[in-house]
């Protein structure tokens, strides 16, 4: 197995580390295109505690397009659907929302110069997408960029520099739709999945690489472990700082169907598999969320037989794990708690999961075997195994 080091630079003098060619200030926002906005907006305040706090649409100006901005300490969601498509973006989302269904259409990226991102990026061999432009209201001024990633998936590139609106311009306060959960469900994004195409990953990886200065970091899944279980081969990039981490997946050839190919057939094309929230108490999101109807991934009581031999003590105990179905995964810094939703659409494609990391700053690899056996039981469910 190969392992690249977060360090990427070894060779290059120490003058070549000190600027950042790339600096993030984190994620902005994921943007998903759905056909229903209003009832998206709906499903994360009431399943996943989430807080309307923006709106544009109709009765604020915006004919076209309806979107909904929800947070969640610093996790932002927006869901925009289209009213009645007019430009080439309403058209865009239109087009999206009916080749793939409910899915990102945006990873955006917090950038304190965004034409300086949005130029560093463009010569590096990155697609631009929409050249820099400034937004301004009475919060302020905002420059938005962006640039293709892998399918029909975009970084927008946001340099916010004090705007204190409740979003974007061109967006309006809007009051939350429920009361918003006493304590919170999650408070930021931790990492963000693409499904891309057999053969591709590591042109993705080097695109990261090469156009933002990501580095890859060492959890990597490579043949070895595919052809025994995982069906499919999976590397991480990263800012210099880990706030912005980008997993990248692709199917890999083994006794069954590739979870990553039932994506890839469903979503028809590569995209967002998983957005990964960091919460610190994952048996409170947990309880909530199950309380609430979201749907997660069972692990067989096995898993739960004989963890105790392998990761030792945690914060929370065995039986607790094992009622919510949580899994565990220790490293050499420490330790993480995790579990994956369902997919939230129709379509064997989105899903979710929720981390609380303790030290270690891995995505669960020693879970993958379970964790891939039961996704390959729901693909049998769906007789796409
Ligand atoms: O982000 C990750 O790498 C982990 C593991 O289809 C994972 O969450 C990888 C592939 C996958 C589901 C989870
Ligand atoms: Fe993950």
């Amino acid at each position: 197995m190969t392992q690249t080091t977060h360090s990427s630079s070894q060779s290059a003098p120490d003058t070549a580390r000190q600027a950042d060619p790339f600096p993030v200030k984190g994620m902005d926002a994921v943007v998903f295109a759905v056909g229903n906005a209003k009832q998206a907006a709906h499903y994360y305040s009431t399943a996943f505690g989430m807080k309307l706090v923006a709106y544009s649409g109709p009765e604020n100006g915006s004919r076209e397009t309806a979107s909904y901005v929800l947070t969640n300490g610093s996790a932002r969601f927006v869901f925009t659907s289209v009213i009645k498509a007019s430009t080439e973006w309403g058209h865009f989302l239109a087009d999206h929302v009916a080749a793939h269904g409910d899915g990102v259409v945006d990873l955006a990226i917090e950038v304190p110069d965004a034409r300086a991102a949005y130029a560093y990026a463009v010569e590096h061999g990155a697609r631009g997408v929409q050249e820099p432009y400034e937004v301004k209201d009475e919060h302020g001024t905002v420059v938005l960029a962006a640039i293709a990633t892998y399918g029909k998936t975009r970084h927008t590139l946001v340099e916010r520099s004090g705007y204190d609106g409740p979003y974007l311009p061109g967006f309006v306060t809007a009051d939350p739709i429920v009361e918003p959960p006493a304590k919170r469900t999650f408070q930021a994004i931790d990492h963000c999945v693409g499904n891309v195409e057999l053969g591709k990953m590591n042109e993705w990886v080097a695109f990261y690489n090469k156009v933002m200065g990501f580095t890859n970091m060492k959890e990597f899944v490579g043949d070895d472990i595919a052809t025994e279980y995982s069906a499919l081969m999976s590397k991480v990039v990263a800012d210099g700082t880990l706030k912005v981490k980008f997993p990248i997946n692709e199917p890999a050839v083994a006794k069954k169907k590739s979870q990553i190919d039932e994506y890839l057939e469903f979503y028809g094309g590569a995209g967002v598999q998983h957005i990964a929230l960091a919460t610190n108490d994952i048996v409170a999101s947990v309880r909530a969320m199950r309380a609430a109807g979201v749907q997660f991934l069972s692990t067989p009581d096995s898993y739960y037989d004989t963890l105790g031999e392998w990761a030792g003590e945690t914060r929370v105990p065995v039986e607790t794990l094992r009622e919510l179905k949580i899994l565990v995964d220790r490293d050499e810094d420490g330790y993480l708690l995790q579990i994956f939703t369902k997919p939230v659409q129709d379509k064997p494609t989105v899903f979710f999961e929720m981390i609380e990391r303790h030290g270690s700053m891995g995505f669960g690899k020693g879970n993958f075997k379970a964790l891939f056996e039961a996704i390959e039981r729901e693909q049998e469910k769906r007789g796409n195994l």
